[in-house]
This record gives structure tokens, sequence and C-alpha cells, in this order.
């Protein structure tokens, strides 16, 4: 039932950034599987979420403006569609959607200690807590039912699925919404974004794999909403089925209809995407390679968990890219996990020794293109390997 298509090889814990740099960091195998039955993509080793979602975590959320934005928005949309009276989020990391809405409404969990105290600080309920059925149950006893439900780049990071699902459903009133947010599949596979795999990712969702998988649980989606955000991703309304007050979008339908005209319901589609990502890792390197051999210099721009898939599945080191850069106070100073590549704090002085930068974040082009005008009409020029290992010129 679970077809292998591709190996990304041994790769480390995608946020562990360390002081130092380790040699023998652990390792993991990296490979890629189809589920001819249900259609979802998946990765074979499952690392345990205590050893991954640390009280350490350094990924934030509310990095980037186009994420606070994003998010924003979406707080503006909940509140005029749906008017929930209870909301809850499934991983509220920093606090980048709970604090658009008013204190007693919201309920964020969040498992990384660092994280959650972020928002307990400015006075939002945030349970640090794993999402489980244990937790769902006492939250019903506490709180009770729950109006809305959301959760964004989160479920796709939690093994056990039908665990998920079962507690959101057995959490959410009957006329419940529950939305969920996560990188496309289709995108993806159509960017060959294949660093959109790493450790943490443990699926992939597209809206077939989704619609199979809420079924179980007396869940439909209702509308899709495809983003910009993270290279592509999709937002999933979700109703439960008795619910009939709500009409079924077209977009549902269209969205699947897509989804196969691409091939995502089969394996030659995902066999051929290897094919691709090969090429695209042999296309990348010489790029690389090429700029350095006339002494040009390269840094990585955005300490992406990303690019830790790209930088250990290509072997490169810190002879082809020097350094990378990032905003990320929790991040500096500290190596790209696997690789003796070291993050230096931004700022616009930082670059300006390079002659070369490659897009880590390349999820956030165009608000880093905005950012570095200057510097590109200088000398810096971006090189990326979405969706073909390129320079891109301006
Ligand atoms: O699912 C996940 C996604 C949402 O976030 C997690 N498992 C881990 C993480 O993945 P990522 O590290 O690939 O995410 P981002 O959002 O692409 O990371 C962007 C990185 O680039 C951050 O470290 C911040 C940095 N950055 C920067 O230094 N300057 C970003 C921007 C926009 C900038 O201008």
């Amino acid at each position: 039932m679970n077809k292998f298509f591709l190996n990304l090889g041994k790769q480390p814990l995608a946020n562990n950034y360390s002081r130092f740099y380790k040699k023998n960091q652990n390792k993991y195998n990296l490979k890629l599987f189809f589920n001819t039955k249900n259609k979802m993509v998946s990765i074979s080793k499952r690392i345990p979420s205590e050893k991954m979602f640390t009280n350490n975590y350094p990924y934030r959320s509310s990095m980037s403006k186009t994420m606070k934005t994003s998010f924003y928005e979406l707080s503006i949309e909940i509140k005029k569609r749906f008017k929930p009276k209870s909301i809850l989020e499934i991983g509220s990391n920093d606090g980048i959607l709970v604090t658009n809405f008013n204190k007693k409404d919201v309920i964020g969990i969040e498992p990384c200690n660092n994280l959650a105290k972020i928002t307990s600080k400015k006075g939002y309920l945030t349970y640090n807590k794993y999402w489980n059925y244990e937790l769902a149950k006492n939250l019903k006893k506490k709180h009770g039912e729950i109006n809305l439900i959301y959760s964004a780049n989160t479920l796709t990071h939690i093994s056990n699925l039908n665990d998920v699902f079962k507690s959101i459903s057995f959490l959410l009133t009957q006329k419940g919404i529950l939305i969920i947010e996560d990188p496309s599949l289709l995108e993806c596979i159509k960017k060959v974004s294949y660093d959109q795999f790493y450790n943490e990712h443990i699926y992939l969702f597209s809206a077939i794999s989704v619609s199979n998988l809420i079924k179980k649980f007396n869940l439909e989606i209702f509308d899709i909403k495809n983003l910009k955000t993270h290279g592509g991703s999709i937002r999933y309304y979700i109703k439960k089925v008795e619910n009939r007050d709500i009409k079924i979008s077209n977009k549902v339908k269209k969205q699947i209809e897509n989804e196969k005209k691409f091939g995502l319901h089969k394996l030659v589609t995902y066999k051929q995407f290897a094919k691709k990502v090969k090429l695209s890792k042999k296309n990348l390197l010489n790029i690389l390679k090429k700029i350095k051999s006339k002494n040009k210099s390269i840094i990585g721009y955005g300490a992406t968990a990303k690019a830790v898939t790209i930088l250990n599945y290509c072997n490169i080191n810190k002879s082809l890219i020097k350094n990378f850069v990032d905003t990320t106070p929790e991040k500096i100073n500290k190596f790209m996990p696997g690789k003796n590549i070291k993050i230096i704090k931004y700022t616009q002085n930082s670059l300006l020794k390079y002659d070369y930068a490659f897009l880590g974040a390349w999820n956030f082009k165009k608000e880093i293109f905005k950012k570095e005008k200057k510097l590109i009409k200088k000398k810096l020029r971006f090189i990326t390997h979405v969706p073909w290992p390129r320079i891109i010129r301006k």
C-alpha cells in the first residue's frame, strides 16, 4: 500500500541548530512514500515529537511580515464569516494568530514551552501541551465544546492523524468549523520544492488525501483557499457532515479535479517527481560550483528547515555556501544542522561582502526582494532551486 518513491538521504533534525558543529550529529533516513489507497504522501521514519518540538524550539512564525499579514487577515475573516464564541488554535507558536482575538475568546495549544510562554505572558490562555484525545477530553470538561478550531502548519507534523481528527471532532460543536492550512502537495510537486520534506513534515496534504482522511471522523471539506504562503499552501474549511446549513463550495470539487489532472492520485507522478529532484540537485550543485570557480562568494539567506534538507541532500558545506543570515535570535551564531555552515545575524551590512545569496527562505522571495532592493541594484544576485535551479537575474 505504501510505495517508496524518493530517498532524500540521511538528515539531521531540521530545527536542531547547535552552537558547535557536530560532525557525528544523529541523522535519520528521509524516505518518501505514497499510499496508493488513501493517496497520502508521507515520510517513513517517525521521530518522537518530544525530540523535535523541544522547549527551545527556534522557529517563530512572527519573523516575517508576510505571515503576520496572512494571520491578521484570517482573523478578520473568521470574525466576520463565522462569528465564533470560542476559538482554539492547535500549534499556536508565538501567538501570531491568537493575539488578533479577544483574550476571553481564544485558547492556544503549543507544545514548545519557550513559544507557549510568549503568549501566556501576553495574557492569552495557552496550554503547553501536545494535541491529543486526552487533552481534548480535559478541555471539554473545562471549557465545553469549541465553535472554531484552527491549525496552521501543525497537523502535518503529528504522526497519529486518526487521533488528531478524532480529538477535533470530539471537541467541536455540532455546527462548529475546523480550518486547517498546510503546504500544498500539488504546489510542491509542480515546483519540485522537495525541501518541503524534512523530519518534522511527516505528511504533505492534498485535498484528495485530506477528504479521504477526515471522512471517518464525520467531517467534510466545504471550502478551499489556495494561498501563496510557504510556497503555496491550502486552507481547508471543514464541517461536520450532519451540519447541512453550510453548502459545499464548487472550489472543493475543482481542487480535487485539478489534483487528479496533475496525477496526485497516481504513483507514477511521484516517480517522475523523484527524477526531477535528482536533476534539480545536480543543476543546483553545478551553479554553486561554477560561481565558486570564479572566486565569487555565496551566502545563504534564511536558515530554514527547508534549507537543511537541501544542504544535507546535496551535500553542500561551507566550501560552497560560507554562512547563512537569519533574523531569528534563537538561530544566530549556531550551525546549520548537519553542516559546518554558521548562521550569522541578519543586517544589510552582513550581505555586502557577498556576490550571491542562496534563497533558503525562497517562500518569502517577494518580501526579501523588496527589502534587498538596494543591494540587488548594486551587485547581489539571488540563487534559487524553485521551480528550477537558477540565478535570478533582475
Ligand atoms: O512547518 C514549519 C514551517 C511553517 O516553519 C516548521 N516545521 C518549520 C518552519 O519551516 P522553515 O524554517 O522552512 O520556515 P520559514 O518560514 O520558511 O522560515 C523562514 C526563515 O527565514 C526564518 O528563520 C526567518 C528567516 N527570515 C529571515 O532571516 N529574513 C525570513 C525572512 C522573511 C527574512 O526577511
